[in-house]
């Protein structure tokens, strides 16, 4: 693991429907995030939060196919050429969200400076709607595909180039909650999924080691996007999403312990925690944690 982080703050709520996930970044910082990653002899750069451009409306109504959608794509812009930035300056980016769809902006930055980026979505969800095929119009469901090339030419075309990363260097891990739509371009791009079935059926170290093994030899650096609600909400009750039958605590520590053995992790982001609908901070605690995991606490 590189020695300089920068971590950047997104307070992003546009992506979706329910208020509260801007104050994603501000909870985690209050769970000692930065002291915690300091604590194991990081160099953190701190950037502050980026600044989101308020609508002077909420688009929330089923009218609308992309909620938000220019406000979206500027704070987008704005987080790829932070964490291009980052990057180029040798630092390990991670990011703290904010709801899921900052994802095309981190990858956004982060993809051109790899071959072959691989992606690990850890998540409930797959994140592969376009507006074709979104149940919701919410833009938090669609960063896989957008960063795959799919979607509105808006979001695509995020830092000025597409495809970001391709589908056979992505790693789905979680998925319970999959609409149609997503389960037709899983099936149609091959793109490797470990659902909650594999999970239970291999357990979460067989699942870490296929991914692991799967992306080590055709990538050459790998994205980690944690969505809490990829938790089961009796753990991670503080998202806006949340879906029962999820993998645990302990599961996902071990997750973020056999990726920090293996110093392929190159950038990650934390996202979808929402402090309104959390316990006492239980959700960002439990993030600030694997935080703790993926950056090697259990091996310093
Ligand atoms: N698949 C649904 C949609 O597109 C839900 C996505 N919600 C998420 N994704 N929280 O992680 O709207
Ligand atoms: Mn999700
Ligand atoms: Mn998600
Ligand atoms: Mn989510």
């Amino acid at each position: 693991m590189k020695s300089n982080i920068s971590i950047i703050g997104v307070p992003m709520d546009l992506g979706q429907s329910r208020r509260g996930v801007d104050m994603g970044p501000s909870a985690m910082r209050y769970a000692g995030a930065v002291e915690r990653l300091e604590a194991l002899g990081y160099k953190l750069h701190d950037h502050g939060d980026i600044s989101i451009t308020r609508p002077d409306k909420y688009e929330t109504g089923q009218a609308y196919k992309l909620k938000n959608l220019l406000q979206v794509v500027e704070a987008n812009e704005i987080l790829a050429m932070i964490i291009d930035q980052a990057v180029e300056k040798g630092n390990f980016p991670l990011v703290f969200g904010g709801d899921h769809s900052i994802a095309i902006g981190s990858l956004a930055g982060i993809a051109k400076h790899y071959d072959q980026l691989g992606v690990i979505w850890y998540d409930a969800h797959g994140d592969l709607n376009t507006e074709e095929t979104s149940p919701s119009g919410n833009i938090h469901g669609m960063p896989l595909a957008v960063s795959l090339g799919l979607g509105h030419e808006k979001l695509t075309s995020i830092a000025g180039y597409t495809p970001k990363v391709k589908s056979e260097n992505i790693v789905i891990i979680g998925a319970r909650s999959l609409d149609p739509g997503e389960k037709e371009l899983i099936r149609r791009k091959g793109i490797q999924v470990f659902t909650m079935h594999e999970v239970d059926r291999l357990g979460m170290a067989i699942v870490i080691e296929r991914a692991i093994s799967y992306l080590k030899p055709r990538t050459d650096g790998v994205h980690l996007s944690v969505d809490l609600d990829g938790l089961d909400p009796s753990e991670a009750p503080g998202v806006g999403t949340p879906v029962i039958g999820g993998m645990t605590y302990r599961e996902s520590h071990l997750a973020m312990e056999m990726l920090a053995e293996t110093g392929m992790i190159t950038s990650a982001e934390f996202v979808e925690v929402n402090p309104i609908l959390d316990e006492k901070n239980k959700t960002a605690t439990l993030a600030v944690g694997l935080m703790g995991s993926l950056f090697g606490e259990k091996l310093k």
